[in-house]
């Protein structure tokens, strides 16, 4: 198509590199990529015994996090981006970013990255391009999406496409032609991640990691899809996907939403601890959610690859993540070993007696109790195809996806929030996802612990004005109606008196995921809350579980004066939505508080 190669025409024009590569996604394309990057120092290959086509990425320590702060938003109304986005005029945008994307990839190589995000050629799938100049990302993408020839097919058929430009921001010839050494992690100190939901189109400058560069997940598959989601009339959300499969023969669908780094990739490679039931992975991150032609919601996982954190992953708390990092893997920020293995904190219960850690100085475990640093970054990650996770799921590359039959929403509340609620009826489970609020992680910059509400898991991910998402959830339930999946509200990390978790989570969370199937299938009827519906006496099964009552009961403890106060900071949260927030959320609001007076 035409428009695609003036497109990538006008990009070069703009930046002027070297070269312009168009990548096909072949094997051969990454070997000799992984190669270059080898001799360029930005990867390290790992010993090839150990871990066989791996690498490992240092970034510079300071790019080591999406960066909520200069991410835009950039619609023709500053009311379309709503309170909770940072937006900028997009001719004001566009003329900043022609100034920064000038000459930005002198000396380097343009790599122009056709991609799809879902099967290629399936009826939920969408294509784009990407134009980056960090051979890194073009390897990540090869893991992360569909990417290479069949997706330019799709779009030289004529497919609709967005534009995604990506520059690390750093030109290896200056305005005056003196040829700089490049560095190991190339990027800028001025950072812009901004999306144009009018246009369809993301521009991206200055960082190399993670969702700032590899544009085809937040960007594209969560931000610009919202805005397309909303007009076409389905839902593109940060949630993970999973199979329960029952040894009766009932199976089930299961979606989740949680804030990022809250064992979202834990959940979707569930172990079971209940026999009768088997788990399979189809997404970890994020679904696309249509009504489909039987009235139910229909889910695809419009990634091809996992970039999970890697701290806190290990044989005791995610045995299948383990066994998915055994070979073809980019690991990014972790510590490296003696004998060219990778470790990060929790990958085992020891260190390493000595390690060279994500800056690349030596570490030894006495120098981190003394000095407090962790080996590995703690957002530090790893870049793997969900084809080689040994519990995907054998239909998670089917073009129509699965039929959604649960919406988990859940957060990290240290109180409060009880270990599970089921939402009355979809209005309400559209409360529950509205008001989520979790302790800020390591996945974004800030203060990690401090309390945010993140809406749906979407704060920083949604393209549009989030009274107006709230108001599209709530037409998607209409048009679904009493085929609706049912809605629930989890918290895995309450905490008791004397600060400790009062639930084992990990595996251990199949036990809520049972009690909740089998509330959905009219086994169990639960009992009555303030909140919603909670497992009655008796219905949470829990053979074979050490939990002393008084903490199943502080689990489940509803605290009416402490809820009386979430409710008052869910209305002050509330109201920055103003006119756009849908009257449903306020009358819920108003039952919340009925209820616990
Ligand atoms: C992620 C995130 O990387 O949510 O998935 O930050
Ligand atoms: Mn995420």
């Amino acid at each position: 198509m035409a428009a695609a190669r003036d497109f990538v025409a006008a990009v070069a024009e703009l930046t002027g590199p070297d070269a312009v590569v168009w990548c096909d996604g072949s094997e051969a394309e990454r070997d000799r990529l992984t190669e270059e990057l080898c001799q360029a120092g930005t990867l390290i290959r790992l010993d090839p015994e150990l871990r066989p086509n791996s690498f490992l990425a240092r970034s510079d320590p300071k790019d080591v996090a999406r960066v909520e702060s200069a991410t835009f938003i950039c619609s023709a109304e500053e009311s379309d981006a709503g309170p909770t986005n940072n937006w900028r005029d997009p001719a004001e945008m566009r003329a900043e970013l022609l100034r920064v994307f000038a000459g930005s990839m002198r000396g380097r190589t343009m790599y122009v990255v056709p991609f799809s995000m879902g099967p290629v050629g399936g009826p939920a799938s969408k294509v784009g391009i990407e134009i980056t100049d960090s051979p890194y990302v073009v390897v990540s993408m090869r893991l992360m999406t569909r990417m290479g020839e069949a997706a330019m097919d799709q779009i030289d058929g004529g497919a609709e496409w967005v534009p995604a430009v990506h520059s690390v921001g750093m030109p290896l010839v200056t305005d005056g032609a003196a040829v700089l050494p490049d560095v190991p992690w190339p990027c800028n100190e001025t950072k812009y991640i901004t999306h144009f939901p009018d246009d369809r189109e993301i521009w991206s400058f200055g960082s190399g990691y993670g969702g700032n560069a590899l544009l085809g997940k937040k960007c594209y598959a969560l931000r610009i899809a919202s805005v397309l989601a909303r007009d076409e009339g389905w839902l593109a959300e940060h949630m993970l996907l999973i199979r329960l499969r029952h040894a009766d023969g009932r199976q089930f669908h299961v979606a989740a939403a949680f804030p990022s780094a809250c064992g979202k990739t834990n959940l979707a490679m569930l172990r079971s601890v209940l026999p009768e039931w088997t788990v399979t992975t189809l997404g970890d991150d994020i679904v696309w959610l249509r009504p489909g032609e039987d009235g139910r919601l229909w889910a695809i996982n419009p990634e091809a690859g996992f970039f999970g954190v890697a701290p806190g992953t290990g044989a005791g708390t995610n045995p299948t993540a383990v066994d998915t990092l055994t070979h073809d893997v980019i690991f990014t920020n972790v510590a490296l070993t003696d004998d060219g293995d990778v470790w990060w904190e929790g990958l085992t219960p020891e260190a390493p007696e000595h390690l060279i850690d994500w800056v690349g100085q030596d570490w030894t475990p006495e120098v981190g109790a003394e000095t407090g640093r962790p080996a590995a970054h703690p957002n530090s990650r790893f870049t793997v195809s969900a084809a080689q996770c040994p519990m995907i799921d054998p239909d998670w590359d089917a073009g129509e996806g699965v039929p959604v039959d649960l919406i988990l929403f859940g957060g990290r509340r240290a109180s409060n929030v009880p270990l599970v609620t089921a939402a009355e009826d979809w209005e309400h489970g559209v409360f529950f996802g509205a008001t989520i609020s979790s302790e800020r992680t390591a996945a974004a910059e800030g203060a990690v612990g401090e309390l945010r509400r993140d809406p749906f898991a979407m704060l920083p991910f949604c393209g549009y004005h989030m009274g107006d998402y709230f108001g599209h959830w709530l037409s998607v339930g209409e048009r679904l109606g009493d085929r609706a999946p049912r809605i629930a509200a989890v918290n895995w990390f309450r905490k008791g008196a004397d600060g400790s978790f009062l639930w084992p989570g990990f595996s251990e969370n199949a036990r809520v995921l049972d009690w909740l199937l089998r509330l959905v299938d009219g086994e169990v009827t639960g009992r009555q809350t303030p909140l919603g519906v909670a497992p009655a006496d008796g219905e949470l099964q829990l053979d074979g579980l050490d939990l002393p009552a008084a903490d199943l009961d502080e689990l489940h403890r509803v605290d009416p004066a402490a809820w009386s106060e979430e409710a008052d900071r869910c209305a002050g949260y509330f109201a920055q939505f103003g006119d756009r927030l849908p009257v449903a959320m306020s009358r819920q609001l108003a039952a919340l508080r009925e209820r616990m007076s």
